[in-house]
């Protein structure tokens, strides 16, 4: 007879006045979990499906759709507004706007920025999914407005016909058989990573929820290079210092050559790139999986930064520099602290990091730690040589208002993009409709895990 043919009972019964996980108001309890059933995902298209399967009998006992936490951007440079689509948010979700409001402000911010972004005062509208400032767990719906939106006036946004070496322009214009870089360029331009500072400020709301905190800066300019350390103890004095620095960089030396290089630049008529590094602080072990290449958080991450308009390369923690040194040198070895259980490694410490918070697509309860190389704007005032693609002739690539230098501006996307990610893989893991049980879901996860080992270990098993 099948161990279980229909879904026979709950996997989890909640009940009150036993042992409290969740909000002390709401006193919701786990009792009686059936430890012969395992979770597991199966990703189909864009949403994962939650299937709890019994290891006895391995028939499906409940199936139920779960969708992941997910985002999508709309809108041109020029067009009428940005649009953001977040699903999979816990209902509940309080939204920071004034946060978010102020991390769009931040994005629009940095030494070396062109003219638009005195233009636009970018802030978000939401349009679905909020109720009284908390998510709904229905799709929300932002909008950020365009002020400079003119995209169907050919005079004040012509055709661009010579296309800007490193920019979209070429590939775009023969993908979509056009000789109008216009097409491809609105859509390309570095404005649409508005959206995705929104997005990841949305999911920054529910990762402090946590106490899980993302700190992004600049790493250099050119090569005018900080050698900062930021660890847990010392971020927030560095993002006061980053707060008060016109290129976001957390070392006043290093501002004034990184403002001394753009400025040059801007006088050669030429830009210039950078790195920018991001660090996520108390996020617990486990969150991201070694199971499937696509469940990795490194990679989630990886993936996310090289979208980022005009990023060249990406590194988690020693990055390339793993490759100089043997392996006694770069892996961090391992001792546990009793008296650090509490900390987001439940006491597993680590005196190096040079993995960067990752080990098999797992965060380790170390900072996780990216850094990203954004190379120079392509948009050069004194032109790149280039061809007209109507006539095929020579000629210097065409000019559109831009910015010198957009570092200061990419270390805030990039923070937010990595904190999508972090946020992402966190949902995957701990799940939850609302705010109630994704929260009742991690107490009790950590809760299990420093209480390994939940069994004798085999070894004792095979001795008695
Ligand atoms: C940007 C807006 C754009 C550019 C820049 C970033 O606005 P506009 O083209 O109207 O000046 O300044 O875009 C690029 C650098 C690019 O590669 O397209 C913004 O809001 O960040």
């Amino acid at each position: 007879m099948a161990h279980h043919s229909a879904p026979a009972r709950v996997w989890t019964q909640v009940q009150p006045d036993s042992r409290t996980l969740g909000p002390s108001s709401a006193r919701l309890v786990v009792d009686d979990v059936d430890t012969s059933l395992q979770q597991t995902k199966i990703i189909v298209g864009r949403e994962a499906l939650a299937t709890k399967v019994c290891t006895t009998c391995g028939n499906a006992v409940l199936s139920f759709p779960m969708p992941t936490l997910n985002y999508q951007t709309a809108g041109e440079s020029h067009g009428p507004a940005l649009v953001i689509t977040i699903t999979g948010l816990p209902a509940g979700l309080l939204l920071d706007t004034d946060f978010i409001n102020a991390e769009l402000r931040r994005r629009q911010g940095g030494y070396g920025r062109g003219g638009r972004q005195r233009i636009e005062t970018d802030t978000v509208e939401y349009l679905t999914g909020v109720r009284r400032g908390k998510a709904t767990g229905a799709p929300l719906v932002i909008k950020i407005a365009n002020k400079d939106s003119r995209l169907d006036d050919l005079e004040k946004t012509p055709p661009v016909y010579r296309p800007r070496p490193g920019h979209a322009d070429l590939a775009g214009s023969v993908k979509w058989l056009t000789t109008d870089c216009r097409e491809t360029l609105e859509r390309a331009s570095a404005r649409e990573t508005a959206s995705r500072v929104a997005a990841g400020s949305v999911a920054r709301c529910l990762l402090r929820e946590f106490e899980i905190e993302a700190f992004g800066f600049v790493r250099s300019i050119l090569d005018a290079v900080t050698d900062v350390h930021p660890g847990v103890d010392n971020w927030r004095d560095l993002r006061e210092r980053r707060d008060a620095s016109d290129t976001y960089c957390p070392d006043e030396n290093m501002t004034a050559r990184q403002c001394d290089i753009i400025r040059q630049a801007k006088i050669d008529k030429d830009t210039v790139g950078g790195l920018v590094e991001c660090h996520i602080f108390n996020c617990p072990i486990g969150v991201g999986s070694s199971m499937d290449w696509t469940t990795k958080l490194d990679a989630r991450i990886a993936y996310a930064v090289m979208g980022i308009q005009a990023f060249k390369a990406v590194e988690i923690g020693l990055g390339k520099d793993c490759a100089f040194r043997v392996g006694s040198q770069v892996h961090d070895p391992i001792r546990y602290e009793a008296a650090k259980r509490g900390d987001s490694h439940l006491g597993f410490v680590r005196d190096s990091n040079n993995a960067g918070g990752t080990e098999g697509g797992m965060t380790n309860g170390m900072p996780i730690v990216v850094r990203g190389t954004m190379k120079p704007i392509a948009t050069l005032l004194r032109g790149m040589p280039s061809v007209d693609l109507n006539t095929k002739e020579s000629q210097q690539s065409a000019y559109e208002r831009s910015d010198v230098c957009a570092v200061s501006a990419a270390s805030v996307v990039m923070e937010n993009v990595v904190s999508f990610e972090v946020a992402r893989c966190f949902m995957d893991k701990f799940g939850g409709d609302s705010m109630m049980e994704l929260k009742s879901n991690v107490s009790k996860y950590l809760e299990l895990a420093r209480l390994l080992p939940l069994e004798p270990p085999v070894a004792t098993l095979a001795r008695e």
